[in-house]
């Protein structure tokens, strides 16, 4: 283990340190004077996020695997560069499975630590024109995740999805709101991809959802009684946000998942998919950028 102490600013010096997180897979943990990250190499994933005298922000199954080649099951889940299955491929993309290059730690003035990763060349992505994927991890009162794709093919347009599956930590699920997408389109998958449009302001979850929002780059707010906390998602460079929830029976079947989990999370995915799909001309670059805040819920 090697730790980094960053120089100081008003927030207090941020500490690296490069440890075997769980199944002895590489992991990196950065403390900051207001809360606590821990991220995978495998998927450049973020597992944990926890401001002090707050409980986690992101979900994590008490029954995830931690293994080369398997999803971690909770966090936030890089998915690149297909969403969803792909016929003889792996569900969601091959970047949630690699081991991404810590490429630099960067202090930043006020107490901020942030983290740089790349996904490295693979065989998957020679389907796909050139290009490089990047993420910026940044740690202070809030997170920040940023996932910047290059293509650097001269000629060819790059066509993908992307998406930050992220996991929430909620008291109860029965007594949580999630606010931000009354009016707005959707696929319900779990009525055969039927369109569909909100009519909710503000959604309740008491049964399995899976809803793929388009054409939004709305903020949403996960208002939370139990935990008496609201979380806001505030995104840039996405017009998708995915809602999921698998309840009793899809939990009953996810090997990787406890049965009664659905209780205490909630998925608000933001990212770019299905018919909101990125064409990135040669040369060009996207920024999905999505920043995640809690306060108490008043
Ligand atoms: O984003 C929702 C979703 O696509 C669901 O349909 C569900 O399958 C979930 O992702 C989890 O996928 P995973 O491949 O991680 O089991």
């Amino acid at each position: 283990m090697s730790t980094t102490e960053q120089p100081s600013g008003t927030g207090g010096p941020g500490r690296v340190a490069f440890l075997d997180g769980r199944g002895e897979l590489p992991m990196l943990e950065v403390a900051t004077a207001w809360s606590t990250v821990e991220i995978y190499l495998q998927g450049a994933h973020v597992t944990h996020f926890r401001k002090k005298n707050e409980p986690p922000l992101l979900f994590l199954s008490q029954c995830s695997r931690f293994a080369e080649d398997q999803p971690i099951r909770g966090g936030v889940p890089i998915v690149f560069p297909w969403f969803g299955p792909r016929e003889g491929m792996n569900q969601h993309g091959f970047a949630r499975l690699k081991n991404w290059e810590l490429k630099e730690v960067a202090p930043a003035p006020g107490g901020s630590v942030s983290v740089r990763f790349r996904l490295p060349d693979c065989p998957e992505a020679s389907s796909f024109p050139p290009f490089t994927a990047d993420y910026v991890v940044t740690v202070s009162e809030t997170l920040k995740l940023e996932l910047i794709v290059t293509n650097n093919s001269t000629t060819d347009e790059f066509v993908f999805e992307d998406c930050l599956h992220t996991y929430f930590e909620v008291g109860d699920v029965r007594a949580v709101s999630i606010k931000g997408l009354g009016g707005t389109a959707y696929l319900d998958k779990v009525a055969n991809f039927a369109q569909k449009t909100e009519t909710d302001e503000a959604i309740r979850i008491a049964s399995e959802v899976d809803r793929i929002y388009v054409n939004t780059s709305a903020p949403v707010e996960i208002l939370d009684a139990k935990l008496a906390r609201k979380i806001l998602i505030q995104k840039q460079a996405s017009l998708s946000t995915v809602v999921w929830n698998p309840w009793i029976a899809k939990a009953q079947q996810m090997p990787d998942f406890g049965n009664e989990e659905y209780e205490r999370m909630v998925c608000v995915e933001s990212g770019n998919v299905g018919s909101n799909q990125l064409r990135l001309p040669p040369g060009q670059s996207s920024r999905l950028t999505v920043e995640l805040s809690s306060s108490p819920l008043r």
